[in-house]
């Protein structure tokens, strides 16, 4: 900026506006005064939390703002300090609006808009010993840009806030680890850290999830939460296609939102082939990217297809909570289940289940678990798993299965009531009672000694690696429902109705030890960890403190019109009121049953008797002496 007059970094003359978290890093000079490194001149407005460079300005004063060395303008601690909404961190707001490469190679190491991909080089080496830790949004952009670590290990060290990747890339989001001819097959192990918000919006793009295309990699403990993925074939929010012995354990995908343009699309993988999942669940929806004139094929909440053919256990013991839905434009489209659209050649699935609705009017071969099991030559297995999800679509349409060719499939359930069938190609089908009674379920050879738990009566059989539990109490004179141990599957919700006796009230509601008011009823959200729940309750009492409930023992209730005309009312005629004879615990309907006393002799005055009450006592009704 070079001026003559009103030369600033960043506004020349500011006259009655606020300016808030703006920079200037550019040379300022002017040939008449007044010139600043950020203002040149500021005469009614604000200037709050912005910064120019005292060293690149070359202006030690500006008319608004701080002044920072070039050093502490690259920093982003100067900025988050004063409130600045950055990524990789909510404290200041969750809109993540700005970015910073330390590395110095976008915009010079000075801050950002979010919507700009800074890639910065994580720390480690990429070995077993040394892996990469990928601790920030720019760490993961590296991942992704970066094909020589492909057959490297990772580990993330931090939750990822990855949210503003719905800016990048001009709304296209995050590009996927990886692509057909660049597969990962090294090895990511999320820790149990968070990745949240990842979108990528590639509809004219195959393979497409976190990871595109992964061979014979190792992914655990990947924690995705709100993610925002749409591809064309082949779309999971974790992996698009997964192949080669590859091995998934322990990941989830909660609130997620997947989309497909075509076929093979599924909550987290869009194909799963020779390849294992173990202990992974979904929940959020599965749909396709709408309007969508085409015949889509395959969608699943877990996985779109299921396909083997060296035989691999391919999913065990894990979940679908995922909507699968597909609006009834998209042409006349085929296989769509709960847990996988397709379940094809040699594959095994064990102990797993699927609750979300399968809601796909224009499609046929549609089923609560699987849409079709059909395999080319070695037939699939599918046993110890069950469905409850409501189904709708073309015909056929199954509770657990739309269309069942060669197959074996041994002790699987679907619940008739909640999938609105009765019909399916297989599986059993029963009621819901039967559904949450254990014994439906032992007695087909199901495994309740570690796989599964459920607490009967409330909760369907639920996988005991993936649910918590929640202890729930009640103090006296109340209760809460369900209460005892009651086990619900992670990220699932669950409501509580707590009942007081009559004659007594809700005093408080505790979860884990903290209150959350007096409430009648109270649902938990997003259970991720065991927890307790507490109740507990207290007396109604009348304006001068009477419990009704004592006061209704003695059927002094006033007609049930007002406990406060009731412990006033005399009605046994010995002059002492009921809240009196409640104090005196004497009998309010017996006027032989009535508290007196005659003067205290003089040694006692200025004494006090008690009453064992929970409410008073009775001072003596003489005037006490100083003794
Ligand atoms: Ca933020
Ligand atoms: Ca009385
Ligand atoms: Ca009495």
């Amino acid at each position: 900026m070079n001026a003559s007059r009103y030369a600033g970094g960043l506004v020349g003359r500011n006259v009655s506006a606020t300016i808030s978290h703006c920079f200037g890093a550019g040379s300022v000079t002017a040939s008449n005064s007044p010139a600043g490194g950020l203002l040149g001149s500021s005469s009614a407005g604000a200037t709050l939390a912005s910064f120019w460079d005292t060293q690149t300005s070359g202006q030690a004063a500006s008319a608004g703002g701080t002044g920072k060395t070039t050093a502490e303008l690259k920093t982003i601690a100067t900025y988050t300090d004063a409130g600045w909404d950055f990524v990789d961190e909510s404290a200041n707001g969750t809109n993540d609006l700005w970015n910073l490469d330390t590395a110095g190679l976008v915009n010079g190491g000075y801050p950002v808009p979010s919507c700009n991909i800074v890639i910065t080089a994580p720390a480690g080496f990429g070995t077993t010993n040394d892996p990469y830790q990928i601790a920030s949004l720019n760490n993961l952009y590296w991942l992704s840009a970066t094909s020589a670590a492909r057959t490297n290990h990772c580990i993330q060290t931090a939750d990822i806030r990855a949210y503003s990747t719905a800016r990048i890339d001009f709304g296209k989001g995050f590009s996927p680890i990886g692509n057909e001819y660049d597969r990962f097959s090294g090895s990511y192990d999320g820790q149990a850290h968070t990745i949240r918000g990842l979108t990528i919006r590639r509809t004219g793009q195959d393979n497409v999830g976190l990871f595109s295309y992964v061979s014979a990699a190792t992914l655990r403990n990947i924690r995705l939460v709100d993610a925002v993925v749409e591809g064309r074939n082949y779309v999971g929010s974790l992996v698009g296609w997964a192949r080669e012995s590859a091995l998934i354990e322990d990941c989830h995908s909660a609130n997620l939102r997947v989309g497909g343009y075509q076929n093979q699309v599924g909550g987290l993988f869009g194909v799963l082939y020779d390849s294992t999942a173990r202990r992974c669940w979904v929940s959020g929806t599965v749909s396709c990217s709408a309007p969508n004139p085409n015949d889509i094929r395959e969608y699943g909440g877990f996985a779109g297809e299921l396909q083997a053919n060296i035989g691999i256990p391919q999913v065990e013991r894990c979940r679908s909570a995922c909507d699968v839905l597909v609006p009834s434009s998209s042409g006349a489209s085929f296989a769509a289940g709960g847990l996988a659209g397709w379940v094809g050649d040699a594959v095994v699935v064990v102990d797993c289940y699927a609750s979300g609705s399968v809601i796909v009017p224009q499609t046929y071969w549609v089923g609560g678990f699987g849409g079709v099991i059909q395999p080319a030559s070695l037939p699939p297995v599918i046993s110890n798993c069950y469905s409850v999800g409501s189904v709708t679509g073309l015909h056929p349409v199954g509770g657990f299965a739309g269309y069942k060719a060669s197959a074996t499939i041994t002790a699987c359930f679907w619940d008739i009531e909640t999938s609105g069938l009765t019909n399916s190609a297989a599986g059993t089908g029963t009621n819901t009672v039967a559904m949450k009674t254990q014994t439906t379920f032992t007695g087909a050879g199901w495994d309740f000694d570690g796989v599964w738990h459920m607490t009967e009566g409330v909760t369907y059989p639920l996988l005991s690696d993936l649910s918590a539990c929640i202890t729930a109490t009640a103090g006296a004179n109340g209760s809460i429902a369900p209460s005892g141990t009651v086990y619900v599957a992670l990220g699932d919700s669950i409501s509580f109705t707590i009942s007081p006796e009559a004659f007594y009230h809700v005093a408080d509601v505790t979860t884990n030890s903290v209150s959350v008011g007096p409430v009648l009823a109270f649902t938990w959200e997003n259970v991720i960890t065991n927890g307790a729940i507490h109740a507990e309750f207290a007396a109604n009492e009348a304006a001068r403190g009477t419990p009704e409930w004592w006061l209704a023992s003695y059927g002094l209730t006033n007609g049930g019109l007002s406990f406060d005309q009731a412990e006033v009312s005399d009605t046994d005629g010995d002059s002492q009121p009921a809240w009196k004879e409640w104090i005196a615990d004497t009998n309010p309907t017996n006027s032989a049953s009535c508290f007196g006393s005659s003067p205290f002799p003089t040694s006692l005055r200025g004494e006090c008797i008690s009453r064992p009450r929970p409410v008073g006592f009775i001072r003596c009704n003489t005037t006490p002496t100083s003794a």
